[in-house]
């Protein structure tokens, strides 16, 4: 007998600024997904745990010093190295809850005047997310959960330029797919709306077909 069809999973991606309270919600996120019976899984960028990880690690904490693009084809690379995992996973019906994807490696490098097609070109082919889910936060309300720490990126600054490139970003992936979250609300609130939206990716028509290539 044929084996019944089965849908795959879906790729959902939380973006924002420091602070918005990305990793809190995934986790919440998978959780919940999982005590409903949806297969999931969490990942996260960069993923430090990975060899172009560890440079990364290095470069955030200002105990490396690297040159802006060298840096850059390494957030990239880092995501190249857990892809193949991600679509089997995906294939597999699982569904995958990521913090930061290549969103953010744009965002970042396009601030320190790199060109923005120069910084969308090695991410070109990466599985694309289903779901995009901008947490936005406002500057006053990220700075009453806690200081800035010590990382490279964690001043107001950068933040605010960062989130301009956020918008920019947005506008270019279309509403079907990067969907914004008033992210200054309690955890709780939060979650809910995210769990709102999420319902409507995972009953959407594009789970019965292939993973699609990101700006391909
Ligand atoms: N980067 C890059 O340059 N290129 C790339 O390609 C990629 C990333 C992928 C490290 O990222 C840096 O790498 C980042 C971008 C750059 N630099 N910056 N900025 P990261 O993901 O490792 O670090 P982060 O996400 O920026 O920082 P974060 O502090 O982990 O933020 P968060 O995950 O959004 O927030 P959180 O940990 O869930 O919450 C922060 C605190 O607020 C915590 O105490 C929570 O308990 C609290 N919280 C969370 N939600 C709420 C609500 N709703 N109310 C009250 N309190 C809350
Ligand atoms: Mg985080």
């Amino acid at each position: 007998a044929a084996a019944p069809s089965r849908r795959r999973g879906a790729f959902i991606v939380f973006e924002g600024l420091d602070r918005s309270g990305k990793s809190t919600q995934v986790q919440r996120l998978v959780d919940a997904l999982n005590a409903r019976g949806v297969q999931t899984k969490g990942a996260r960028f960069p993923d430090r745990t990975l060899s172009t990880g560890k440079m990364i690690d290095s470069y955030l904490s200002q105990k490396a010093d690297l040159d802006d693009r060298a840096i850059h084809l390494l957030f990239s690379a880092n995501r190249w190295e857990r892809a193949s995992q991600i679509l089997e996973d995906l294939r597999n019906g699982v569904t995958v809850v990521c913090d930061r994807y290549a969103f953010s490696g744009i965002a970042f490098s396009a601030i320190k005047g790199l060109s923005w097609n120069w910084c969308r070109a090695p991410d070109v082919g990466l599985p694309q997310p289903d779901l995009v889910l901008f947490l936005r936060v406002s500057p006053e309300v990220a700075q009453q959960r806690g200081g800035f720490g010590q990382e490279r990126y964690e001043t107001s600054e950068v933040q605010a330029k960062v989130e301009k490139a956020f918008t920019k970003l947005g506008q270019s992936v279309g509403k079907d797919v990067w969907t914004e979250i008033d992210a200054d609300k309690g955890v709780d609130e939060v979650h809910e709306e995210i769990v709102r939206r999420v319902e409507q990716a995972l009953g959407s028509e594009a789970l019965d077909g292939e993973v699609k290539k990101l700006w391909e």
